[in-house]
């Protein structure tokens, strides 16, 4: 083997470990984000109406949409999840601002 291979094979090796590197921190931000995301808000359900996909809850400060405690309507990803709760139970909650309309995306009870 000639020594400028050598070389080139050690800065081949060194380059793609410089871009595995880069790929692996690429990949842990989405997941980060992600994360931060989904976190989940307390709340009571106040109201749900199963016709108009519309939940009502009272809820405490969601960090993400910067709103305060509050009481408000909330549309949902999925009817399936107004099965999954009653009026009156504590709930951990996921919310997101879809096109300009709050929606619940996830929702468990807590109690
Ligand atoms: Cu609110």
């Amino acid at each position: 083997m000639k020594l400028t291979h050598f070389f080139s094979i050690l800065l081949m090796l060194a380059l793609n470990a410089n871009s595995l590197n880069v790929l692996a921190q690429d990949a842990a931000a989405p997941a980060n984000a992600l994360v931060l995301n989904n976190e989940m808000t307390s709340g009571e359900i106040r109201k749900i109406d199963k016709e108009a996909k519309k939940i009502t809850i009272r809820h405490g400060e969601i960090k993400k949409l910067e709103m305060p405690p509050m009481t408000m309507v909330f549309q949902v990803k999925d009817e399936a999840l107004l099965d999954k709760v009653k009026t009156g139970d504590k709930v951990n909650f996921v919310a997101e601002k879809i096109t300009g309309a709050f929606v619940v995306t996830e929702i468990q009870v807590s109690n």
